[in-house]
């Protein structure tokens, strides 16, 4: 399962654990503004917005699985099964592939405004992208520095919720996701007082005890409420190094450690988590393995051209020694 969140200090930040038991061999990739997008059933868009982010790059294609434009609009696509619901190509309607999603919204929109008007006549229709690669069951997040949104299409058709959390787990359906949140709006930052009875002598052991009952497990509904109480605590300064220190920590309080969930005879783990400064355009990440954060600046890249620049995950520990 993944996490996906999103950040505000001085500069905005989004990004996401992709959590999985195996990997697609993704690189961080830039898509230049001249990169021609091809969609299967509506037009290309020979010039767009520049795109930065994590994708499997099939037969020249950047099959994004979350990223962020020059504009410094984000989305991520996270596992949906059993409620992703694709449909046949409807007439009257903009008829995008799930894996086209991304490449569109952020191709052309700066604004989670301007997608939520887009999205209006968006049909997400079932057309895989090969044989070897088919459809994969998804919904998306979609950020600015103001709002987030969460788009899911499902059997009663395309919804869009808004999602003041900017947080993004799996199943179950968003709507019933948010509604669980009630169930833990007692929890709290700060040491608890004694509701309990005023007979009872009940003491503050520990430090933390104001948020006992908040989820650890690694099931989908208990890493939305662990992330979103997580990411409204944060507390930051605003340089570069404490601002993605703090990101990284949120991932962290929902990533998966290899041992934890069977996932037939393997173990789902956190493969990578992602960081991008959605201002600066830069992408940062670190992997299973690898806790040195490496990034990838996309102002460094000619922007203007039209070939990708893929840049493979460097995996193994890159430890300094100080002796
Ligand atoms: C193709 O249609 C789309 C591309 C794939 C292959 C199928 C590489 C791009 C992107 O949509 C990829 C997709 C493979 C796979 C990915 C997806 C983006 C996120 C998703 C993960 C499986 C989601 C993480 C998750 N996993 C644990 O929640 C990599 O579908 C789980 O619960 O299964």
């Amino acid at each position: 399962m993944c996490t996906a969140t999103n950040y505000t200090t001085k500069d905005h930040y989004f990004g996401r654990n992709l959590d999985l038991e195996f990997s697609y061999n993704e690189a961080v990739t830039v898509t230049p503004r001249s990169f021609p997008f091809e969609f299967r059933k509506e037009p290309a868009l020979d010039t767009h917005h520049a795109i930065i982010g994590m994708a499997t790059v099939v037969d020249g294609y950047p099959l994004y699985y979350d990223a962020t434009n020059e504009k410094g609009l984000s989305m991520a696509g996270l596992n949906f099964p059993e409620n992703a619901d694709y449909k046949p190509e409807a007439d009257g309607k903009t008829n995008i592939t799930p894996f086209e999603f991304i490449p569109w919204i952020l191709g052309q929109f700066e604004t989670v405004a301007q997608a939520r008007t887009a999205l209006a006549s968006l049909n997400l229709v079932k057309i895989n992208f090969s044989d070897a690669y088919p459809l994969s069951p998804l919904h998306w997040i979609i950020s600015d520095r103001n709002e987030s949104i969460t788009v899911e299409s499902v059997k009663e058709g395309l919804k869009v919720y808004d999602n003041p959390t900017g947080v993004l787990a799996n199943n179950p359906t968003f709507d019933i996701q948010s509604f669980k949140l009630n169930d833990f709006m007692h929890l709290s930052t700060y040491p608890p007082e004694n509701r309990f009875s005023e007979d009872l002598p009940l003491d503050t052991y520990s430090r933390g005890m104001g948020a006992i009952g908040l989820p650890g497990d690694l099931s989908s509904s208990s890493r939305f409420v662990k992330a979103v109480f997580t990411k409204m605590n944060s507390v930051s300064g605003d340089s570069e190094s404490e601002s993605i220190s703090q990101f990284f920590h949120i991932l962290g309080s929902v990533a998966q450690q290899r041992g934890c969930v069977h996932v037939g005879d393997k173990f789902e783990i956190t493969i990578y988590s992602s960081c991008c400064n959605t201002d600066q355009g830069v992408y940062y990440y670190t992997t299973y393995e690898n806790s040195q954060v490496t990034g990838v600046d996309m102002h460094k890249e000619d922007l203007d051209g039209t070939a990708l620049a893929s840049y493979p995950l460097i995996k193994g520990q890159q430890i300094h020694m100080q002796n």
